[in-house]
């Protein structure tokens, strides 16, 4: 067994997007497409061809066909490169915020996690592959453009001729000077929730007869769930449904939102619906919550875990401060202002919330896209917000829908929603943006659609921890009420291009808090469509999912 070094060229657009690198199965089944990325990304973090001595590396994926390839690749590359250590998930198997709780409770360097998160699987489906740094988080967009730049000039890469090692058992193993450690995927991060949340609460809340349906989508957030919710927390056997991992999803779109978890959604608005529902994505990094005949904005769920969070073991201390994406509902600036904390507005994409949770500036952190997560880790994480879900069920005695209805009551609601054009060409997409910021300047003071634009900019963001700035993030056209359309291209689709408008208005008037969510938010569909001229651009009518 020894080194080589493989002769390659470069592959046209390795850079990684919203989150992490992610194209077609058969993209990364072209011959050396993983091994240049992942060349790439050794050369940065330890100089060309440099041995990453005395390093540990964690290793696992989200059960993705193509998976279990993949990682055989890189342990060889790993070794080729000197790491001390791979820690990998038994079978190849680390969701992402498990990844992220190993790299940080093991002292690792960093770690590769193998995803593409929501995106459908199969040989036809997609797959990525993202790199997380020591502090357990995406790498930031510095280094990402570094390892693209990398990807761009290599001539060859480092491997070892060794056959597949097995990974289905626990236990150490030697590649070259490396030691592979193949890890129980679920033990770190069980122990983390261990000590964030109530157990013996939640425990006594099944106890009484609480139902719960956990739908982990055929994803890998079903052994996780399993074991913790049915295992430690006594939840009956069913409680988690679709729980095996599979290569393909079931066929099915991982994405946990009520297009794609219908199923789940059906069970929740039937008569004999269960207390409460939740489901997790591909990498179980998301979670969608729903209530009895209740469906739970994301946004409202991040400023419901905010409200109530000195209610957890885990935050009793309370909350340094709460951020969220900017196209991410206003619910928790209004319930941290409530709090007299402070609330950071990022770009979309949990590599922004890194610096703020490590500087202890946020605790708590959430997207509109169904992420929410803390800093104890720093990835979002799906399962900790169903147990923080639970433990607030538990001790205040509330129901999934009376903690939403409360936080309207206190604050009004921010009626919301995504509208998202899929699978647009590019250049229709690149055009209609061009032409809103085209408009940029002239739009404060128009009446567009009959309504008064208050001011319109595109987002930018300085860290400000690090001082690094991120342009071109989002459209913004607010109303005088403030009111909000955003428009921005998606970061992480392999087909085309896809709009995402992201709608928002605050209703404080409870008396028409039961309106029809779409309906409330016509007007703002009228505006979107007058100021960009989706019509004209996609050839669309209509949204392909609305959420
Ligand atoms: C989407 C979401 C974003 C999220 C990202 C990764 O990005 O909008 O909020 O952080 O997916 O989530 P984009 O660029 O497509 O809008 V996941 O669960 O794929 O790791
Ligand atoms: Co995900």
């Amino acid at each position: 067994m020894r080194v080589q070094s493989q002769p390659t060229q470069p592959f046209a657009g390795q850079q990684p997007g919203t989150s992490g690198l992610r194209k077609k199965v058969t993209v990364f089944q072209q011959p050396g497409y993983l091994e240049n990325f992942v060349q790439a990304l050794f050369d940065v973090l330890h100089g060309v061809d440099q041995p990453a001595s005395g390093q540990t590396l964690v290793l696992g994926g989200d059960g993705r066909f193509h998976n279990r390839t993949a990682i055989q690749t890189i342990l060889r590359m790993a070794a080729a490169r000197g790491y001390a250590r791979v820690l990998v998930g038994q079978g190849g198997i680390l969701s992402t915020p498990a990844t992220s709780v190993v790299i940080r409770r093991r002292g690792a360097a960093g770690g590769i996690i193998l995803s593409a998160s929501h995106n459908p699987g199969g040989p036809d489906g997609d797959f990525g592959i993202k790199y997380n740094v020591a502090n357990g988080g995406p790498a930031p967009e510095k280094f990402t453009q570094a390892v693209y730049e990398r990807t761009q000039v290599l001539e060859h890469y480092l491997t070892v001729d060794a056959p597949d090692l097995p990974l289905d058992a626990p236990g150490t193993q030697a590649l070259l000077a490396t030691e592979i450690e193949v890890i129980d995927p679920v033990a770190d991060y069980a122990a983390v929730q261990r000590a964030l949340f109530d157990f013996d609460a939640i425990r006594a809340l099944f106890a009484r007869g609480f139902r719960l349906r956990y739908d982990a989508m055929w994803a890998v957030g079903g052994p996780y769930a399993k074991a913790i919710i049915e295992g430690e927390l006594g939840a009956p056997a069913g409680t988690v449904v679709n729980a095996e991992p599979r290569e393909d999803f079931g066929g099915l779109h991982p994405d946990p939102n009520p297009v794609y978890a219908d199923d789940l959604v059906a069970h929740l608005m039937a008569a004999d619906a269960p207390d409460m529902g939740a489901a997790s994505d591909g990498d179980a990094d998301r979670n969608m919550i729903l209530g009895r005949g209740f469906i739970v904005s994301p946004s409202d769920s991040l400023a419901v875990l905010a409200a109530h969070a000195d209610r957890v073991p885990g935050y009793r201390a309370g909350l340094a401060g709460v951020a969220r994406s900017m196209p991410t509902s206003t619910a928790v600036d209004r319930v941290a202002k409530a709090l007299g904390i402070p609330c950071h507005e990022t770009p979309t994409g949990w590599k922004f919330f890194g610096n703020l949770l490590d500087a202890g500036q946020a605790t708590l952190c959430g997207e509109e896209s169904y992420g929410t997560g803390s800093n104890h880790v720093r990835e979002k994480d799906g399962l900790w917000a169903v147990l923080f879900w639970l433990n607030l069920l538990a001790v205040t005695g509330g129901s999934v829908e009376s903690l939403v209805r409360d936080l309207w009551r206190a604050h009004g609601r921010c009626v919301y929603s995504r509208h998202d054009y899929e699978g647009i060409a590019t250049e229709s997409a690149n055009a209609l943006m061009a032409a809103l910021r085209e408009q940029l300047p002239s739009l404060a003071g128009q009446t567009v659609a009959g309504q008064r634009i208050a001011w319109a900019d595109d987002f930018a963001y300085t860290d400000p921890v690090d001082g690094s700035v991120s342009r071109q993030q989002g459209v913004r056209v607010v109303l005088e009420d403030s009111s909000r359309v955003v428009f921005r291209l998606s970061g992480t689709g392999t087909e085309g291009a896809t709009l995402r408008v992201y709608l928002e208005r605050h209703e404080p008037d409870a008396t028409r808090h039961d309106l029809p969510v779409q309906q409330a938010l016509a007007p703002l569909v009228q505006l979107a469509e007058a100021v960009a001229r989706i019509r004209h651009h996609t050839g669309r009518d209509a949204p392909s999912v609305t959420t």
